[in-house]
């Protein structure tokens, strides 16, 4: 049994999160942990809400509340869609909790202690109506690259580039939108990246079964060569610059930059766990406390991966104190609405809270993740929606199991069929499903989600297409025993599709399990031996058909939802 921390990239604060942010970190995380705890694996699965900088202070203006407040009730809100989503967190915590603010204020001092951080005075936009500096998203303007008129002060969301607000044209306050502003000098703590090239570059080499895109991200932030970045802002909201209770002079009104503190929170949401569960958190980050034979895997978006291969690993090594590091990074593309972006303010696009409302979390769960962007960018559209829950889902998975266990309790009732024994058509299907399941295995455990459940379809379909060659309802004119072998063989396949499927479709595989009255958390072990599993029922065990498992969505439902989310 290996013990697998995981940790999927924390969604900001602000505002529940759209399909796109779904499928780019915390799904795919909750599948690969589900996947893992099946296979008997110890697994710890943390996430938490990335409640500081520019993000929150400017969602809770536009909301009317105070920072804190805005926070304390986005973060439950949050934390009850994940819930409804299936996110099997096994702790949801919040990066404005106190563990982070120790733990970010401890790494400062030491990386300070290392000779790896230093005082530097910037230049930043300052606003005279608003009495205040503007960093990062305070402050928009034109794009000094592709003039884009709403550039945000860090990055421009039109052509993706990240900017220091002072390049901005025509720079205006975000907050009033005063273009009162001028540039000032500001004190900032600059973490020294650039001494630490080597060491990452050494440590990024040491990596060998990253995949493909996060490599590339890494090593083309390594080619430009480590830079030297701020790691303070000029915000009231954040950790403040303090040591032991100590504030540091002149930083009284600064606090650590947002992304200084984001990741350490992986660590700080471990020790809220920890306090939470009477568990000790040392044990999963410090390698001189038994977590050296921990794998850590991280899962975030593609815009996410420097940080988490660059800045958050000279934090951690240049701290030169024995943190675990991250082992195997999964990054994913981004999800399009309809090939453009996700936008509550545009109403486009369909959000966590909404998708509930229109069908349970399995649907979405399947299609997002049997799509998901892994080698390129992926739109979703609702068309492709309802044709693949109507093929996969409908069609295939749920046809299979409505139309055996209807059949069963009609012609032999409503306990598996003890008669007859197994033969060629039955040896045929296990000889499909051995290699198949052990690739579905093998993409699972490499983080292959779209090949993993092009497997599992792929399964599901073998399962149908046996039906069709034993036709029970034809063999039962002639040879009764026959027919009842293939019922309990097709029953049997019931649930070794309810233990494949649990990952990634939970509610639908319990309910298959409950068909036959089986504990999911004891029935849902990962196969070892199919053929083994193939004969877990063996006649006389009584079941309950179960409802139809997937409703298919019609034509004029996709037109209403393209009207109401913003098709196009
Ligand atoms: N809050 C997510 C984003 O960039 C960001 C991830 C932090 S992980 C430490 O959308
Ligand atoms: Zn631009």
């Amino acid at each position: 049994m290996s013990r697998i921390l995981i940790t999927s990239a924390l969604p900001y604060i602000n505002g529940i999160k759209h399909l796109g942010n779904l499928v780019g970190s915390m799904l795919p995380s909750d599948v690969y942990a589900r996947f893992q705890r099946q296979r008997g694996h110890e697994v710890l699965f943390l996430c938490a809400t990335d409640e500081h900088g520019t993000p929150a202070e400017l969602a809770a203006r536009a909301a009317g509340q105070t920072v804190r407040e805005y926070c304390r009730e986005q973060h439950d809100i949050q934390a009850r869609a994940g819930e409804q989503f299936g996110l099997s967190f096994d702790h949801f915590g919040r990066s404005s909790n106190a563990p982070n603010h120790k733990l970010t204020q401890h790494f400062a001092a030491v990386l300070e202690k290392n000779g790896l951080i230093e005082e530097r005075v910037d230049e930043q936009i300052y606003s005279v109506d608003d009495q205040r500096f503007l960093p990062d998203r305070y402050v928009e303007g034109t794009c000094p690259h592709c003039d884009y008129e709403k550039a945000r002060g860090d990055q421009c969301d039109n052509c993706g580039r990240l900017l220091d607000p002072i390049d901005l044209k025509n720079p205006y306050s975000a907050i009033s939108g005063s273009n009162k502003v001028e540039v000032r000098e500001t004190r900032h703590l600059y973490l020294l990246q650039s001494k630490l090239q080597d060491r990452i570059a050494d440590w990024v080499k040491s990596k060998k079964n990253w995949p493909q895109l996060t490599k590339s991200i890494a090593n083309k932030w390594l080619k430009e060569g480590l830079r030297d970045r701020s790691i303070t802002r000029d915000l009231q909201w954040g950790i403040s610059v303090e040591y032991n209770g100590e504030k540091r002079p002149g930083f009284e009104n600064k606090v650590f930059y947002v992304w200084f503190d984001a990741p350490i929170e992986y660590i700080a949401v471990t020790e809220e766990w920890a306090i939470s569960n009477n568990e000790n958190w040392e044990r999963w980050w410090r390698t001189d406390k038994g977590a050296d034979d921990v794998s850590y895997v991280q899962v975030m978006g593609k815009d996410n991966v420097a940080f988490h291969t660059v800045s958050f690993p000279c934090t951690l090594l240049g701290s030169e104190e024995p943190w675990k590091t991250v082992d195997k990074l999964k990054s994913l593309n981004w999800l399009t609405w309809y090939g453009g972006k996700f936008s509550t303010s545009e109403n486009r696009g369909i959000f966590m809270d909404q998708a509930l409302e229109l069908l349970p979390a399995d649907y979405w769960r399947w299609h997002l993740m049997a799509n998901a962007p892994e080698s390129d960018d992926a739109s979703f559209t609702l068309e492709h929606f309802a044709s693949v829950v109507n093929k996969d889902l409908a069609d295939v998975l749920g046809n299979f199991v409505n139309r055996i266990t209807r059949f069963c309790a009609a012609r032999f009732g409503e306990e598996t069929p003890s008669e007859g024994s197994y033969g060629e058509a039955e040896e045929a299907l296990l000889a499909e499903l051995e290699p198949r399941v052990a690739d579905y295995t093998a993409f699972l455990e490499e983080m292959e989600f779209r090949k993993a459940f092009t497997e599992l379809r792929a399964i599901w379909v073998a399962g149908n297409e046996y039906l069709q060659i034993a036709a029970p309802w034809t063999a039962i004119k002639k040879d009764k025993d026959r027919a009842a072998a293939s019922v309990r063989f097709a029953l049997n396949l019931i649930v070794l599709f309810a233990v494949l499927s649990r990952p990634v479709i939970p509610y639908t595989a319990d309910k298959m399990f409950a068909i036959f009255g089986l504990d999911p958390e004891e029935a849902s072990g990962w196969p070892d031996d199919i053929k083994a599993g193939l004969s877990l029922l063996k006649g006389g065990e009584k079941f309950t058909p179960a409802d139809v498992l997937f409703k298919k969505i019609e034509d004029e439902q996709v037109e209403e939802w393209r009207a109401k989310f913003g098709a196009e």
